[in-house]
């Protein structure tokens, strides 16, 4: 074996053990180990690696990371899910019903990684039986602030190569509660692929059938990660700044308030507040906004 140094990209972890890109043979991935100081790295990670004198391979070094998705683990502790993610694809369907909370955190998100995001409406069939007109006004606010939102349906196809073309030469990290159908949707992406998809019960419930966070290769360029579905995706520690830079559509209005910290709560002369009141900040929206502040400021 060679001991030529590797670069590759992480596409699943268990363990003390990675699946990694291999340059060499790209259909074959190696397995490389890792020592207890590389126990940092996760699904999307650049390392370097090399094949030792015992056949397998190990980590040489991680490589620097541009941004790494976490999430609440439990205990509260921050648990890493992916790295040098460009997209963040919210998927959401009408059975399991969307939380809107869910969305705006997750957009929150985004923006505190830097990457772009784009919200699916999958399962398009089951929109005569369960959407609401609610959740239609709620789709209209996020695609008139900017963001796009497909309708898709991973049975038939519909929406997958708008999805395609959005995910041409980038890394995008699907993300959403479980059984929105995440992984349905990877397979209508990657035809050559077969992840495994689960039931959802009579309530509509997922089962958390992806347990991993795993990269796949796109046939167009760029990546896809397909992560395990979560129950409700708290904010974990971020400011009140960073909380309210996630909701992009107060930005051209924030610098007209009367106190540059201002939090659009209760402050005088806020203009966010005054915007809300004429119509061109959404009150659903701003009224999320308020209730995550508060949630922050309790701590
Ligand atoms: N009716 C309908 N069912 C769908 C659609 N897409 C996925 N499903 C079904 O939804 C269920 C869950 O799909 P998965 O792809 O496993 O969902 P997931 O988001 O990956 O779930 P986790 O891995 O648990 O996070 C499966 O029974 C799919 O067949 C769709 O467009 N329409
Ligand atoms: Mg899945
Ligand atoms: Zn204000």
């Amino acid at each position: 074996m060679s001991n030529k140094v590797h670069t590759g990209r992480v596409i699943i972890r268990f363990g003390a053990e990675l699946l990694v890109e291999n340059p060499d043979d790209p259909s074959f991935p190696v397995r490389c180990t890792a020592k207890r100081k590389f126990d940092t790295i996760v699904c999307g990670d650049k390392i370097t690696w090399r094949h030792n004198q015992h056949g397998n391979a190990s980590v040489i070094d991680l490589l620097p990371r541009k941004n790494a998705l976490t999430r609440p683990g439990y205990r509260g502790r921050p648990r890493t899910i992916a790295a040098n993610i460009d997209q963040l694809v919210i998927v959401n369907s009408w059975l399991p019903e969307t939380s809107w909370h869910l969305v705006d955190r997750y957009l929150i998100a985004a923006q505190q990684l830097k990457a772009d995001a784009l919200i699916i409406m999958n399962k398009s069939d089951l929109a005569k039986k369960h959407a609401t007109q609610d959740d239609w006004r709620n789709l209209d606010i996020y695609r008139e602030i900017g963001y796009e939102v497909l309708e898709v349906n991973a049975l038939d196809g519909q929406g997958i190569d708008r999805l395609s073309t959005l995910m041409q030469d980038k890394t995008s990290i699907f993300s959403g509660r479980s059984g929105v159908g995440k992984s349905s949707i990877a397979n209508q992406i990657l035809p050559d692929t077969d992840i495994t998809v689960g039931i959802i019960s009579e309530s509509g419930e997922g089962k958390h059938t992806t347990t991993t966070a795993t990269l796949y290769q796109l046939p167009t360029g760029g990546y896809l990660i397909d992560s395990p579905g979560v129950r409700d995706y708290a904010l974990g520690n971020i400011s009140t700044e960073e909380l309210s830079k996630g909701y992009i559509e107060f930005a051209p209005f924030a610098d007209n308030c009367r106190f540059n910290n201002c939090t659009h709560d209760h402050e005088p002369k806020c203009a966010v507040r005054e915007a809300v009141k004429q119509g061109k900040i959404s009150k659903e929206r701003y009224q999320r906004y308020i209730e995550a502040l508060h949630k922050l400021e309790e701590g």
